[in-house]
């Protein structure tokens, strides 16, 4: 007899736009399924249905009411478009795949969570637990697929698991270092009845009695303690002392601020220090990146200037950052002038790449709330001189928007949209390559949770999906999507899904025809040679890297009639001049929009660190 606590009162609603059934429903494990889902807050779920995954799908319409069933076009369309949810949101965001194929499709999306620290409940559907192991139709082993990508995983093998499961799921995704947490569960454990039988009458529970669902279990996780990383006060003050001693202190200011909401909180010490703030990819939107204060974006696309403060810091002040190579560049060269305090809820970060004087196991926020209740005009570093050299390097090395004549090269087609966009405090989504770190470069975010990009794994296709799912968690809003050609047919379905789904999300495609940061590549360090980075037809010149091409007669793919074939408002815009009313009706439009910009792709992203480099290999000019 499974002990109960509370008994279930579970009734399932009348489908919103679906008749209701003929025959009464039961209640089986996949209702009690979904209602776990709508007590852990989940209004929302990206999730495409298959044979084994169609009991919660029937059981989905039942509470259509309380949570919205999206349907993407594809499983990773909707994975991301759950970390769109989860990256602008305090709900952790959540898809579904069924088995075998649908579920292999959430994969990138997962392990893409898990680079970033994005909480994201993953579901998979599995074949009947009687065929696991056998190779059964659809049949892929989604825990061993996913054990190096999760932060957890399950696989349900018992439907009076379901609340426990559920509750351990969205607890573990949540908190600590946030990540990705997948169940896989298999149908028959979703087809139960609660009065302890099974679909062909027999019995699942122990001695055939009814299951009493209890929908607040104790959880199971011994080894699990996030909460127990506090801060100290010692720490604290260790912290200050060695601030106030400082001549040239600097933050590095990463994701672990925007995920434990400490924007705020950052932004206090820093007003109050008065130090200069660098932030990464992750960190963009922590602090404003057009205050004076900011030193905006570091590492092998940030300004200048804040690689060079960061050479030449006597201490940096390292929050919620991992020191990836894509900021460090050659370890044992960076930042080798200074001390490093690091702060960052995760052990295994400490000491991982950098060893820090201090370090502190912490939620960020925890710190910067203790720094600020602790700080003392004493602690305040004296820095002018410093500053007087940071904004020598500030004004030596601005970003730079070239004169392009007609031509519209990204750096200005963002700053275009930045200048009118900006006060509508939009979200702003990217895929990856050279229009993401140009949207990074030219976008100054004002505020945390605006600014969603694929960093750590960098997957291409990110953008279109992740603007769906934040439309989707903020009707109203304004939704930007900044993608590249190349991107953009990595997930060009969901184009369908923002149709039908009544999502406005406005897509601003910067389309060189290239996948242009391999380009960039090519031209630097691979002798000009193209090699499969040309996205039209391999006859054209382009392909070979002969052609002029800034201005194609005909562009490849028509991203107009494409747009227009999805149900999209589109147009394609080639001058400069053009551009601003241009891109004026796409805000205006009343629905989603695609605005195909048509730009040269020998533009190349500056300054740049080549990788395993340092500073003195920044790259400066570009190419002649
Ligand atoms: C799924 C995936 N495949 C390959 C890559 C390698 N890659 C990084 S950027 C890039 C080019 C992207 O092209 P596009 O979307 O057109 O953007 P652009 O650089 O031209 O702005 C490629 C191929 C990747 N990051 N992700
Ligand atoms: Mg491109």
């Amino acid at each position: 007899m499974i002990v109960a606590t509370a008994t279930c009162t579970l009734t399932p609603a009348s489908p919103a736009t679906a008749p209701a059934p003929t025959t009464p429903q039961k209640l089986n494990g996949a209702d009690v399924f979904v209602e776990c889902l709508i007590r852990q807050g989940t209004d929302l779920i990206f999730a495409y249905p298959g044979g084994c995954s169609m009991p919660i799908h029937q059981a989905l319409t039942y509470r259509a009411a309380d949570i919205r069933t999206i349907l993407p076009r594809h499983e990773q369309g909707g994975a991301f478009a759950a970390q769109g949810v989860s990256r602008t949101t305090d709900k952790v965001g959540v898809c579904m795949g069924t088995s075998g194929p649908g579920a292999t499709n959430l994969v990138t999306a997962i392990a893409d969570a898990k680079m970033d620290s994005i909480p994201l409940i993953a579901i998979s559907a599995q074949v009947h637990t009687h065929l696991i192991g056998s190779d059964a139709f659809q049949e892929t082993p989604m825990v061993e697929i996913c054990r190096a990508i999760t932060k957890h995983h399950y696989l349900i093998t018992k439907t009076s698991d379901i609340p426990r499961v559920i509750k351990e799921a969205f607890h573990i995704a949540r908190t600590g270092r946030p990540g990705p947490v997948l169940i896989d569960i298999p149908k028959d454990i979703q087809m139960n009845w609660i009065d302890g039988k099974r679909v062909d009458g027999s019995s699942w529970t122990d001695d055939g009695q009814p299951w009493v669902v209890d929908y607040d279990p104790a959880m199971n996780l011994p080894g699990y303690h996030p909460e127990v990383r506090r801060v100290h006060p010692n720490q604290i003050r260790a912290i200050l002392k060695m601030i106030g001693e400082s001549k040239k202190p600097l933050f590095y200011a990463g994701g672990g601020i925007i995920q434990s909401d400490a924007s705020e909180e950052f932004q206090k010490f820093a007003r109050k220090t008065g130090i200069p703030v660098a932030t990464t990819l992750m960190g963009i939107g922590c602090f404003p990146a057009d205050d004076d204060q900011s030193l905006h974006m570091l590492g092998m696309h940030g300004t200048a200037y804040s690689n060079f403060a960061i050479d030449d810091a006597d201490l940096l002040i390292a929050l919620g950052v991992r020191f990836d190579d894509r900021v460090t560049g050659k370890l044992s060269e960076f930042a080798k002038h200074g001390k490093v305090i690091h702060v960052d809820v995760d052990p295994s970060e400490i000491h991982k790449n950098r060893i820090a004087q201090i370090a502190v196991v912490a939620n960020v926020k925890e710190v910067l709330q203790g720094l600020n209740a602790m700080i003392e005009d004493s602690d305040i570093p004296k820095i002018d001189a410093w500053w007087t050299k940071v904004n020598e390097w500030r004004d030596k090395y601005p970003l730079q928007v070239r004169d392009s004549g007609d031509f519209i090269i990204p750096q200005y087609a963002i700053s275009e949209l930045w200048r009118q966009t900006i006060d509508q405090d939009p979200f702003v989504n990217v895929g990856v390559g050279q229009h993401q770190m140009w949207a990074a470069q030219f976008y100054k975010f004002r505020n945390a949770r605006r600014w969603l990009s694929s960093s750590g794994l960098g997957t291409m296709g990110f953008g279109l999906p992740a603007a769906m799912g934040v439309q989707a968690a903020h009707p109203g809003r304004l939704v930007i999507d900044i993608d590249g050609d190349g991107c953009m047919l990595m997930n060009v379905q969901e184009l369908a899904t923002l149709k039908c789904e009544n999502l406005p999300v406005k897509i601003l495609l910067l389309n060189n025809q290239h996948l242009g940061m391999v380009v960039q590549w090519e031209d630097r360090f691979h002798a000009k040679n193209r090699a499969h980075t040309y996205l039209g037809p391999v006859d054209h010149p382009e392909a070979t890297g002969a052609g002029a091409g800034p201005h194609y007669e005909e562009t490849y793919p028509n991203f107009v009639q494409v747009a227009k074939g999805f149900g999209l408002g589109a147009a394609q815009v080639r001058s400069k001049q053009e551009f601003p009313a241009a891109l004026k009706a796409m805000l205006d439009y009343d629905g989603p929009y695609l605005l195909d910009v048509i730009c040269p792709y020998q533009e190349q992203v500056l300054p740049m660190i080549p990788g395993g480099k340092t500073i003195k290999d920044i790259i400066l000019d570009p190419l002649p």
